[in-house]
């Protein structure tokens, strides 16, 4: 199997998702739903972007699987399986803002392998595969060479549900608050990939889920960056938390703001 050519193939479907979520936006932002309303129309392009992506993925790969946000399919182990998040960003979305995007990563014995995520607004398509080069619409990318938390640009979200694990990470997060630009943009896949081009230092959040983090991962371990849970361990795909960086900022991020 040709992996660069399947991912040829998964950004033109990451392209065309993303232009239908465009449009959808803009007929959001025209209508003046209640937020009840607005969720429920959410909930509809979350899904109808879902089903266009598996109809489209299913045929590149017989036999493959999938681990969805939105579940229109129902999980199965496999040898290869797609997991995917056709909305990553809702809150923006909903909002009118960005950035939100499309992510799809191909699993091969639970290995990721292939990562595409899009931000249709910006027009950024992230790509890798098979520890190829990372690439920003089909420009090779690299990580930042930034090595301490002075003057580091740091991405961050903070969990729906917020314990006192994660209050304790923004209490270590504000002390370092003089000395680091700290920023909050709202789509995990996307915020990963902007470490991937060395537009950010580090990302970490707490909370997230695979489809959340799958792709944006493997292109940054592709464009020389690191991923790693809070303690530093490699589940972060499945662990619910993720250390994002360039690899040099990394061990800073976890003794001093995460592992507390
Ligand atoms: P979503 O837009 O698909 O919900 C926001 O901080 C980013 O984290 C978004 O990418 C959001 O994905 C994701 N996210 C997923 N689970 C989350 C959680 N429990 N709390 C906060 N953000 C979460
Ligand atoms: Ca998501």
């Amino acid at each position: 199997m040709n992996l660069n050519i399947i991912c040829a193939e998964v950004e033109k479907i990451a392209r065309s998702v993303g232009a239908f979520l465009k449009s959808e936006q803009a007929k959001l932002r025209n209508t003046d739903i209640e937020l009840k309303g607005t969720r429920n129309f959410v909930t509809y392009i979350d899904t109808e972007a879902e089903k266009m992506l598996v109809e489209n993925l299913r045929g590149l790969i017989p036999g493959a699987t999938f681990l969805t946000e939105e579940g229109t399919v129902s999980y199965a182990e496999g040898k290869y399986t797609w997991i995917i998040d056709p909305l990553d960003g809702t809150t923006n979305y909903v909002h009118g803002d960005t950035p939100y995007s499309v992510s799809i990563a191909l699993m091969k014995d639970k290995q990721a392998v292939l990562g595409v995520v899009y931000d249709p607004v910006a027009d950024e398509l992230f790509s890798a595969a098979e520890k190829g080069k990372a690439t920003l619409n089909g420009n090779p990318i690299k990580v930042s060479s930034h090595n301490t938390l002075t003057n580091g640009y740091i991405g961050f979200g903070i969990p729906y549900s917020l314990d006192a694990r994660g209050e304790k990470i923004l209490q270590n997060a504000i002390e370092q608050f003089r000395h680091c630009s700290f920023r909050i943009k709202g789509s995990a896949a996307a915020e990963i990939c902007y470490v991937a081009c060395g537009r950010s230092d580090a990302y970490f959040h707490s909370g997230l889920s695979p489809w959340d983090v799958a792709a944006g991962t493997f292109i940054l371990e592709c464009a020389g960056g690191k991923n790693t849970d809070f303690s530093g361990g490699n589940g972060y795909i499945f662990s619910k938390e993720l250390v994002a960086s360039n690899g040099a900022i990394h061990k800073d991020i976890v003794e001093q703001i995460v592992n507390y």
